[in-house]
């Protein structure tokens, strides 16, 4: 296995790597050689959650249930007689060093390790952690033009509460604020909100809302067809946009929700909309699933989104 390698070669014979990388890309910690790649780097960063810690063990879940999609010879979509990523180059560029407690300290070393690798011209994919890393995930993109498209079972669009303007229930918000941010979308909400002037701040602000019911009801293509064209936008994907019992491992399981075609479905029609410049899955929490489901659906969702927004690798970063 090289940098070089497009992907880790499969090995003839009796072994195989008894460590866990995202897709089993090959490791590269000090970022080089990453232009025209694919990213992954773990947030394992869970203290701005509100109720149900454990998202800081998401990465390490996703990243072992990732090795079950190990590519040999590529990987190739059944349901559209497709190949995903063919050629493409992966790197896992490891975790954030998450310290204890300080939050601002923490969103600086993760906006900066987001910066190390758009630096080099590589395409970012973050694996959380809970859902406030979107904010410092976003700031080192510099104010450049982009979109967010936020799915989720919750709005996240908190100004403050209690004094609270930073935690996993305001990131949207505060993201929303920074500068070049053009479109934001949310999608998927539902379920009873304790505070409904949040919706209404959210849609006087501008932000476009589709309910997990509207995409169920009417499907995702005709639910979304009045979102604007996106131009350069940043997909944020919390896993409790899914029904819990889909992706049960999660701080803040909402009923209803998408199932996994679904959700496929609006990533297809989000990725007609414009051109990714960054993802990321969040809020995974394996400690509320034993059977290590929402871990492997949040990898496939990965390569899901991948394959749809990226058929040939990344473009201009
Ligand atoms: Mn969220």
């Amino acid at each position: 296995m090289t940098l070089e390698s497009p992907r880790p070669e499969p090995v003839e014979g009796p072994l195989r790597p008894g460590w866990a990388t995202f897709f089993g890309a090959p490791p590269n910690l000090d970022l080089k050689m990453l232009e025209g790649s694919i990213a992954f780097l773990g947030v394992p960063f869970d203290a701005a959650t509100n109720d149900r810690p454990g998202s800081r063990f998401g990465p390490a879940a996703v990243r072992d249930a990732s090795m079950r999609f190990r590519p040999l010879k590529g990987w190739y979509d059944l349901d559209r007689e497709r190949d995903i990523l063919p050629g493409v180059r992966l790197a896992d560029c490891g975790d954030v060093d998450i310290r204890t407690v300080d939050l601002a300290q923490n969103f600086d070393t993760i906006a900066a390790a987001v910066r190390l690798i758009l630096n080099a011209r590589a395409f970012p994919v973050l694996v959380g952690g809970d859902h406030s890393i979107t904010y410092p995930a976003v700031r080192a993109y510099g104010g450049r033009p982009l979109s967010i498209v936020h799915l989720d079972a919750h709005l996240d669009y908190t100004d403050e509460w209690r004094g609270v303007r930073f935690s996993h229930d305001n990131q949207l918000r505060r993201t929303s604020e920074l500068p070049g941010i053009q479109h934001v979308a949310v999608l998927g909400a539902r379920g009873i909100i304790d505070r409904p002037f949040v919706l209404k701040e959210a849609r006087e602000r501008g932000v476009a809302i589709v309910t997990a019911l509207e995409i169920i009801e009417k499907g995702a293509r005709h639910a979304l067809s009045s979102l604007p064209d996106l131009g350069d936008y940043y997909l944020t994907l919390d896993i409790d946009v899914l029904d819990p019992s889909q992706a049960p491992g999660t701080g803040f399981p909402e009923p209803g929700g998408l199932f996994y075609y679904q959700l496929k479905e609006v990533l297809e029609t989000v990725t007609s909309k414009g051109q990714a410049v960054g993802f990321e899955i969040v809020e995974v929490t394996p400690n509320f699933d034993p059977w290590g489901r929402t871990a492997r659906l949040a990898a496939r969702l990965i390569l899901d989104f991948l394959g749809l927004a990226l058929p040939s690798g990344p473009k201009k970063l």
